[in-house]
């Protein structure tokens, strides 16, 4: 007998179990679930992540700055585990109220500063070491405005065409539809973009192609979603051109394996308090 189709109610309630991969971190309010501090270690930087494609643009960067020469960007990279529940404890909603990794602490200020929100946290770091965002007014905005896309267009990446073509428990051919047309939109403008430039903000790396590479880089890479045959993205052969290049840089092989406890075993870092955890 096929299900009858779905008329919601006046009101919503909470006991619709949605089901799918990330029910049990799933609800409708914010605020902590649990009292726990958060641990703090010897640098002034205290990362709470995991290496999602948002953590790792924080590990990327700071890994990027390290190699820079930047010594007040050692950091501690301690691991939350969302699918435990992790950033719902008191500690981590102090550092960011909205419970989702990346979190940061900038202890090397009185009071301490938090940073929550990726981009927010890249452009802290960029401003703060002075690094990886073009001093020239055009090429900082150009820079700025890749950021932000980022930051606008990927849910619909991640919480759109990757929850319903990986995770939802059943699959919904509109939804697969909608989000598929809107990730290859998404994945053309920025082949249009890299037909005229090395890199996003223009001829010098920044934070725009740190917080783009990990979404867009990684998913013509074939590593995010299993999605490369589906999306043809032989159709984006600038996006790989640039996606290849960054994946070769030394820092961004570092970055990505901070706060990764899946994958291959030998490459995870779960937590990272010196260089010497990289191996
Ligand atoms: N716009 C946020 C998104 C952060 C985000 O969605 N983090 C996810 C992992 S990639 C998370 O912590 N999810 C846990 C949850 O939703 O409870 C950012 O860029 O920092």
């Amino acid at each position: 007998m096929s299900k009858p189709p779905y008329v919601p109610p006046k009101v919503w309630r909470n006991d619709a179990a949605s089901g799918g991969q990330f029910a049990s971190i799933n609800r409708p309010i914010a605020g902590p679930t649990h009292d726990k501090d958060l641990p703090v270690g010897k640098h002034p930087l205290q990362l709470y992540s995991l290496a999602t494609p948002n953590g790792v643009k924080v590990t990327i960067l700071l890994e990027e700055l390290l190699a820079l020469g930047h010594s007040g960007a050692e950091y501690d990279a301690w691991l939350i585990r969302i699918g435990d529940g992790d950033q719902f404890s008191s500690g981590f909603v102090e550092v960011n109220p909205n419970s989702k990794i990346p979190a940061l602490l900038d202890r090397s200020a009185e009071p301490p500063v938090r940073v929550f929100e990726s981009g927010s946290i890249l452009l802290h770091l960029a401003e703060k070491f002075g690094a990886f965002l073009p001093k020239a007014p055009a090429a900082r905005t150009e820079s700025l405005n890749w950021l932000f896309w980022q930051m606008g267009a990927a849910p619909y990446l991640g919480g759109g065409f990757g929850h319903f073509y990986v995770y939802a428990p059943e699959k919904i051919e509109y939804a697969i539809n909608r989000f598929t047309m809107e990730a290859k939109r998404q994945l053309d403008v920025l082949e249009r973009r890299l037909a005229v430039s090395r890199y996003l903000g223009g001829d010098e790396y920044s934070i725009a192609d740190i917080a783009v590479w990990p979404w867009y880089g990684q998913l013509v890479r074939g590593n995010l979603y299993g999605a490369a045959e589906f999306l043809a993205v032989d159709e984006y052969p600038q996006v790989k051109r640039w996606a290849e290049e960054i994946a070769q840089r030394p820092a961004v092989q570092r970055g990505t394996r901070v706060n990764r406890t899946w994958g291959d075993e030998a490459s995870q870092v779960p937590e990272r308090h010196s260089a010497a955890d990289l191996g």
